[in-house]
């Protein structure tokens, strides 16, 4: 069979072109340093890929490849058009004083996040194919095999919003009929240009999809196969009942994800599917860093050459969820090495797949050091410990005696400004240029300022400001066994901005507590409460690349656990008030509705055991943020926090009503300052917030706090607005009194 992968990573190996990027919207960088900077990253990106048979092309991108579709459509919003199309590009996709960007939001169930297209019933289409050609005769001319990739266009309609000049009734799908002509015009260019085969990606068929997106789906791929021969690629789970449809409409071939939606293959094998259609058998994780178990992968490759003769060997999705080299890690333990793979070393194992003589070796299990009995059998023994021991009511009132607090008590979420001299500090102590005694020193300093700065500023509940932690979740994942911590293993998160995903390899436990110093010193420096503040066990899973020889819900059972016992211990320094975090509740909801139920429970419950061994007065708060929380909106209820802060201030608050048709039944603070953008905000306005909460809750069950932690903003916007909040609350509070 032949080899080839789905995409490939596009920051470049070192981060370059978020350098590249970085350095010309700072001024630095010309337009055309930018390009060259870009084209050395493409050039990269191919000599990896030069070791497969076939190669995709054009899955770089300067920022998105949602954006990189909007341009090919040309559907860019009449507010971003600039006088280049460069300027246009980054217009859209980072705002400027002129226009506000396109809204940013989570791609499928992954930590990478796209930008949304607008798209309303006067959006015209036009075809762009100036990148797509340009890349493919980039790879072709290299002598490669190259095969264009797209973005399909019914993904890219159901990826879209609709614009705000829109009626109600629209949705930016009804212009699919509009939208295939253009890309019948994309895919005549890319033939022009030589390509034999396409590569349409359809990630939104690995989601529910109704009879009627089905039908559309058939239309449409009858229309775009007519001329072309199309590869539809998914990668996010199983094309399930698209399978059939896209079959049944001449499509050349299918690139299944045979990790995470294997029941595809049987399905496969049901249907009456002809010898001469491409089957692209994605054996190895786009997702995730492990090794590719080769026998179980060879078994999969063989069944699909029981059904086609043109099967070929590819990653399940994208590769542009791993970090590109494992050989940059020079830390990382011996066996742990010996279990990796990124993404090169991803291309070795599908190249090794494809030859009919290479190794088969099942993947060995994971050594006995990595397996903690304690944990097991502490989890084996829990009996109702995931539950408060009294409801929500009783428990308002003891904590209620415990801290009294005014109605609308003020309080942030829980990070202050890291500033440039914070980050200098750390890096020197990890380059080992500040000893250990200095950096907590400093560290120490910071928490008193952020003390003494919230008592000047009058806010009720204080937090100490984490300058100690780098990453909400690196912090714990290096502190807690079973973790490992990469030197450059990154991802794009978006545009410019890289994560660097712990890897959860084995059992987790704590051997000592993470945080209690730091909150107990901060306790100790004021009359105020300050609250504990931790990372939720799902978030700590959603950001790391987590093991994949066990089910997520008795990982994160094991993480619950270790952070049950960091719990109890701040309850025992006297902590009143403790913070578990779950932003990332949203993100790992199953991308199809029938395994969601099975989430919710096991999600929620795990959060519950990380803090329900508390007693009835102490207070458990949560965190929520991007928004979106439709589908996990139950789930919030079911979290059973005492405080739930939450992003509400895009959305006009409405999330509260939501809240209540949900059951949710304690205290909410509904972030009243939104902290992703630069500009203070007034106080009327926040009071205004605070009044239309108040009135969807009542008094008693609102809390005044801004949308998200402060660590991205500067000191110069933080006190203003603090100002601002505390004000708020006050004059509500007068207004109610
Ligand atoms: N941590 C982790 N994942 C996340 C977030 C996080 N996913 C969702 C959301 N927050 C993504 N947002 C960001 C915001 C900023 C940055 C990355 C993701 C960022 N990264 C630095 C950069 O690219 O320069 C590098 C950070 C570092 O040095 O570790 O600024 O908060 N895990
Ligand atoms: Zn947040």
């Amino acid at each position: 069979p032949q080899a080839t992968a789905l995409g490939y990573p596009r920051i470049g190996p070192n981060r370059e072109l978020k350098r590249a990027l970085e350095a010309h919207w700072s001024g630095r960088l010309d337009a055309a340093g930018l390009e060259a900077a870009a084209a050395s990253v493409r050039s990269g990106m191919l000599d990896d890929l030069s070791v497969l048979d076939t190669v995709p092309s054009g899955t770089f991108s300067l920022y998105d490849h949602v954006l990189d579709t909007i341009v090919a459509v040309d559907a860019l919003a009449p507010r971003h058009r600039r006088e280049t199309e460069l300027a246009s590009y980054f217009a859209a996709a980072r705002g400027d004083e002129a226009a506000v960007p396109l809204e940013m939001t989570k791609w499928f169930d992954t930590n990478y996040h796209y930008l949304v297209p607008e798209i309303g019933p006067d959006t015209e289409f036009d075809a762009k194919p100036a990148k797509a050609v340009a890349e493919f005769l980039e790879a072709k001319e290299r002598g490669l095999d190259a095969r264009p990739v797209l973005l399909g266009p019914v993904s890219f309609l159901l990826l879209a919003k609709a614009s705000e000049d829109a009626p109600a009734e629209f949705t930016p799908f009804d212009r699919l009929d509009d939208l295939v002509p253009v890309y019948v015009e994309l895919l005549a260019a890319l033939r022009e240009a030589g390509a034999a085969l396409v590569q349409v990606d359809e990630p939104a068929l690995c989601a529910d999809r109704s009879e009627a997106e089905l039908a559309a789906v058939a239309a449409t791929y009858r229309r775009l196969t007519a001329d072309t021969e199309i590869v539809v690629a998914g990668g996010y789970g199983p094309f399930g009942e698209a399978l059939p449809v896209l079959l049944e409409a001449g499509v050349a071939g299918i690139a299944l994800d045979l990790v995470r939606g294997r029941s595809d293959l049987e399905a496969l094998e049901a249907l009456d599917v002809s010898r001469e259609t491409y089957l692209l058998a994605g054996v190895v994780d786009g997702r995730n860093i492990w090794r590719t178990d080769l026998a179980n992968a060879g078994a999969d490759i063989a069944r699909l050459q029981g059904i086609s003769d043109r099967v070929g060997v590819s990653s399940s999705s994208s590769l542009l969820h791993v970090p590109v080299d494992l050989d940059a890690e020079h830390e990382l333990p011996a066996a742990l090495i010996e279990r990796l793979a990124f993404a090169r070393q991803k291309l070795r194992e599908i190249t090794t797949l494809a030859d009919p003589d290479g190794a088969r070796a099942a993947r060995p299990q994971a050594p006995d050091a990595w397996r903690d009995d304690s944990v097991r059998s502490r989890l084996a023994a829990l009996g109702a410990d995931a539950d408060r021991r009294i409801p929500y009511a009783e428990r308002q009132a003891a904590q209620a005696e415990r801290v009294p607090l005014p109605v609308l008590p003020t309080t942030t979420i829980g990070s202050f400004p890291q500033t440039a001299e914070l980050r200098n500090a750390r890096a020197a102590h990890r380059r080992g240029l500040m000893i250990d005694a200095d950096y907590k020193a400093r560290m120490k300093a910071e928490v008193a300022a952020v003390i003494a700065e919230q008592e000047k500023l009058g806010l009720d509940v204080l937090v100490h400001g984490e300058p100690e932690r780098n990453d909400m979740v690196q912090y714990f994942a290096e502190q807690l066994t079973g973790f490992a911590t990469t030197a450059a293993g990154w991802v794009q998160s978006y545009g410019s901005r890289c994560v660097r995903p712990p890897v959860l390899y084995g059992d987790v436990t704590r051997t000592a507590p993470m945080t209690v110093e730091w909150t107990s010193y901060a306790q100790s420096l004021t009359e105020k409460p300050v609250k504990g503040m931790l990372t939720g066990p799902v978030t700590i899973l959603a950001w790391s690349f987590v093991r994949d020889d066990q089910p997520l819900s008795e990982t994160a059972d094991q993480v619950a656990l270790a952070l049950r016992d960091e719990v109890t211990d701040l309850e025992a320094a006297g902590t009143a008030i403790i913070q578990v975090d779950e932003p990332a509740l949203r993100e790992l909801l199953p991308v199809r509705a029938a395994s969601r139920a099975a989430y919710r429970d096991w999600a929620t419950r795990s959060f519950r055991l990380a803090t329900a061994g508390v007693r009835p007065e102490t207070a458990i708060h949560t965190h929520l943020c991007y928004s979106e929380f439709g589908e996990v909106i139950d789930a919030i209820a079911a979290l059973d926090a005492d405080v739930t802060s939450i992003e509400a201030s895009r959305s006009k608050m409405e999330v509260l009503a939501d809240l209540d048709r949900a059951n949710y039944r304690s205290a909410v603070g509904p972030g009243v300052w939104d902290i992703h953008s630069p500009r203070v905000p007034a106080a009327d306005d926040m009071a205004e917030a605070l009044r239309l909460a108040v009135a969807a809750l009542g008094p008693e069950r609102v809390w005044a706090n801004p949308d998200c932690g402060l660590k991205t903003r500067r000191y110069e916007e933080v006190r203003p607005s603090l100002e601002g909040l505390v004000a708020a609350a006050r004059t509500v509070r007068e207004q109610l009194a």
